[in-house]
């Protein structure tokens, strides 16, 4: 037994916590321009020179539109109870409104099906970041028409899997789309405009609301939510301007998406730092965004360290990072979820995103991901110890599967716990898919012998 294994962690876990693996679709699917398919604006921006690290594209990416069986034998193989993946909008709606493409919801439909009949429960994810090419010419989520095109897709989705899947998440991660996409301009579609960006989260926070309400009163059974990325703010000194820093970044990345969630308002301090950049907000979109939600989907990477004379992102200095330069911190995922519980009225929280890149070696068929089985592993722990703090947590999904298209670093990056030979499309377990799979294993005996 592994040392962090104690019959104690396993313990902590109910019968029906849900544990599971993620991807997204324009991560894995390939098939760009396929069976009706429209562009997104992920295949637009990736075709601007010097965007993305290796010049690649998600044109073939894991091919998993064409290998989704095999895939989902790889998946039951590895003992999960949950499957999260997303729905391409432009596959299923190519031009984000006006006709639906029943070859793209035959897909959805198969991957779906295919699941069940696996024993695995579907959790949907509507946007992950691919929105339809066309609507970003009409302005795309600075528009708040595109608010209704959401609710018409959600709706869609719905009325095809609704009673299907499991789960139904609205967005994954807004701040990324907000900042990364409108505001750094680093994601699709590459906007530079700190206004455009805040109107932007605005309006992912509404059609998350209208979706849910829309999605309720069509009687979708699906659990319904949203995923958001959140992470501790810890000052790197206690000089003033570094604490205030770290409120103003706090703020922006956690306060500003779950205040409006739970509490129906922005934080008067971020809106005050914004100004004239401050939101446009119409009578009754705050009551719309706070609509209760059956799961808050958490993705948790790493902590920040703050200074006021730093420009903020995810790196820190002095303790083990990964291959994306981010510090492995545990203990940041138990301090979140306990703070999340504690500040908030959640409902049960799931880490839906969780994992780590690593360089990886090939040798003699196997890949001994050491530094990725370790952080995985200390990340279950830290969330047990957040429910042994009365932490209310559903389920936990390793980010990825397999390795797949990490946006702006291309290929370059690989989070998968499976190997994915791009020249091959061969899949490869790796030694933390192993693990995984042998620790759901010990968990399943531990739930057949009533322990
Ligand atoms: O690959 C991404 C995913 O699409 C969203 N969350 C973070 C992951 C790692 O960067």
């Amino acid at each position: 037994m592994n040392n962090i294994e104690t019959a104690d962690l396993h313990a902590t876990f109910p019968d029906d916590f849900v544990w599971g693996v993620a991807t997204s679709a324009y991560q894995i699917e390939g098939a760009a321009d396929q069976d009706g398919k429209g562009l997104s604006i992920w295949d637009t921006f990736c075709r601007q020179p010097g965007v993305i690290a290796d010049n690649s594209n998600g044109d073939i990416a894991c091919d998993h539109y064409h290998r989704w069986e095999e895939d989902l034998d790889m998946i039951a193989g590895l003992g999960v109870d949950a499957y999260r993946f997303s729905v391409s909008w432009p596959r299923v709606r190519p031009g984000g409104s006006g006709d639906w493409n029943e070859a793209g919801l035959a897909f959805y439909e198969r991957l779906v099906d295919g699941l069940l009949a696996r024993g695995i429960k579907p959790y949907l994810t509507l946007n992950h970041w691919d929105l339809p090419d066309e609507l970003q010419a009409g302005g795309g989520w600075a528009n708040r028409a595109t608010v209704d095109r959401f609710v018409e897709y959600a709706l869609g989705i719905a009325y095809r899997l609704g009673d299907k899947v499991v789960s139904i998440a609205t967005h994954n991660e807004p701040w990324v789309v907000a900042v990364l996409g409108h505001e750094s301009g680093v994601f699709a579609p590459g906007i530079k405009n700190r206004q455009t960006a805040i109107q932007v989260s605005h309006h992912l926070l509404l059609s998350h609301g209208l979706a849910l309400q829309a999605l309720r009163e069509s009687g979708c059974k699906a659990s319904l939510g949203i995923v958001l990325n959140l992470s501790p703010m810890h000052a790197a000194s206690d000089a003033p301007a570094d604490l205030a820093k770290t409120r103003l970044e706090d703020g922006r990345l956690l306060r500003w998406y779950m205040d409006p969630l739970f509490k129906g308002r922005y934080p008067q301090d971020i809106l005050d730092d914004l100004g004239d950049d401050a939101p446009v907000v119409h009578a009754g979109d705050m009551r719309a965004i706070a609509t209760a939600m059956d799961f808050l989907g958490v993705n948790y990477y790493s902590r920040s360290v703050v200074s006021a004379d730093k420009p903020w992102d995810v790196h820190s200095s002095g303790r083990d990072v990964t291959d994306m330069g981010w510090e492995v911190y545990p203990e940041g995922l138990t301090e979140l979820l306990v703070r999340l519980h504690r500040d908030y009225p959640v409902p049960p929280l799931y880490v839906t995103e969780n994992g780590g890149a690593f360089k990886d070696q090939l040798s003699d068929g196997r890949i001994h991901d050491t530094g990725r089985t370790d952080y995985i592993q200390r990340h279950i722990a830290a969330m047990a110890d957040a429910m042994r703090e009365g932490v209310r947590m559903g389920g936990y999904m390793v980010w990825s599967l397999m390795d797949n298209f990490e946006w702006a670093s291309g290929y370059e990056k690989r989070f998968g716990i499976v190997h994915v030979d791009y020249d091959t499309q061969i899949r490869t377990l790796k030694d933390s898919a192993r693990w995984y799979r042998d620790f759901l294993g010990r968990q399943k005996i531990k739930r057949s012998s009533g322990q």
